[in-house]
């Protein structure tokens, strides 16, 4: 009705992109604008598939497994087929690591200045369940001179000019980076935009909430740190009102990542006797998510306490041991983590 009041002044992402561009970049050439918004699209096309996935059944086996072995589920097929089709379709991306393909693709047709190392759909293990699953990306700017290669895309994160995921969850929620802050979008499938609603997102280090977040199913594979730093969080906190820690555990990245920027804590995927380099990605999942903790005043590094974003990876599928979260928590962690 006539009272309720309607905001018409929404900031979208497309709004957004140029705002930021005007204001960080203004002799910018544009084409990362133009990247984020072939990005923005193939979100837009994941949830929707999704979406629809649940209604038609799209869900279940397709009997073929991914370079890294999973079972692959059709809807990882398809968020790959579009992700690579919105790549090869944005014109600026040269060249594409994906998740579900062995090998990098470079889009000999394109004569753009980007890389994307990207999971289409991370968590999908999971999808027959409704949990959340997502879509993590991480964006490189070609080397001067440079016509797309490998060489592009095994770099320190710390050249990563833009990351973050889109989490299909009851909405479609975008968290992105382009390295001056960390902020928020919401898809409004009515008006087929993803709006503004967390602008500058900043962990909150005085009244996080004491969570943590691992996978306790591997504890006997942990090394002896990381045995004792957990069970320390399982003893009353003095700075807890004498309460232990409480422990939140979704098994998908993006959902467990997403509850650590909106509540404070820490996640961990630590490399073990039984996974020596650990589990999660650099490239498409452990970088994304660095830069993304970052920048929101949080921190992430690895097993030996290094800096993730300081790594540097040899292969394009090379894994890590990470634990990421609230700057005070993981400091915590650290002064268990014997050099
Ligand atoms: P585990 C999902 O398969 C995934 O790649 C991440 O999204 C998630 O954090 C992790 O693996 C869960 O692994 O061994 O705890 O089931």
């Amino acid at each position: 009705d006539s009272k309720t009041p309607i905001d018409t002044d929404l900031i979208t992402l497309t709004r957004f992109i140029i705002e930021e561009q005007q204001r960080l970049a203004p002799e910018a050439t544009g084409e990362l604008s133009l990247l984020l918004n072939a990005l923005q699209y193939a979100f837009k096309f994941i949830a929707h598939t999704i979406r629809r996935a649940e209604l038609v059944n799209l869900i279940g086996l397709y009997g073929q497994t991914n370079s890294t072995g999973d079972d692959q589920k059709k809807l990882d097929v398809i968020g790959d087929e579009i992700f690579i089709n919105a790549m090869k379709g944005s014109g600026n991306v040269k060249v594409l690591v994906s998740e579900e393909q062995e090998d990098l693709i470079i889009f000999e047709g394109n004569s753009g200045n980007y890389a994307v190392c990207c999971d289409p759909i991370d968590g999908s293990s999971n999808l027959d369940a409704g949990v959340s699953v997502g879509t993590i990306f991480g964006v490189y700017k070609l080397q001067p001179g440079s016509t797309g290669s490998i060489k592009d895309v095994l770099r320190s994160g710390n050249e990563m000019v833009a990351a973050g995921y889109t989490m299909y969850g009851a909405s479609a929620h975008l968290m992105l980076t382009t390295g001056s802050g960390l902020n928020g979008f919401t898809l409004d499938t009515n008006l087929g935009e993803f709006i503004l609603t967390h602008p500058h997102l900043k962990l909150d280090d005085s009244s996080h909430k004491k969570i943590y977040s691992v996978n306790e199913g591997n504890s006997h594979y942990w090394s002896d740190d990381i045995k004792e730093y957990i069970a320390s969080l399982k003893q009353p906190q003095a700075d807890n009102h004498d309460k232990p820690y409480s422990a939140r555990y979704i098994g998908s990245m993006v959902a467990d990542v997403h509850r650590t920027l909106l509540y404070g804590g820490i996640f961990g995927y630590p490399a073990d006797s039984k996974s020596k380099t650990g589990k999660l990605r650099v490239l498409y999942e452990c970088f994304p998510m660095a830069l993304l903790l970052e920048q929101a005043g949080g921190m992430a590094v690895n097993d030996k306490g290094e800096r993730i974003l300081d790594l540097t990876p040899k292969k394009i599928h090379e894994r890590s041991g990470i634990w990421l979260g609230s700057k005070d928590e993981v400091e915590k962690l650290l002064t268990f983590i014997k050099k």
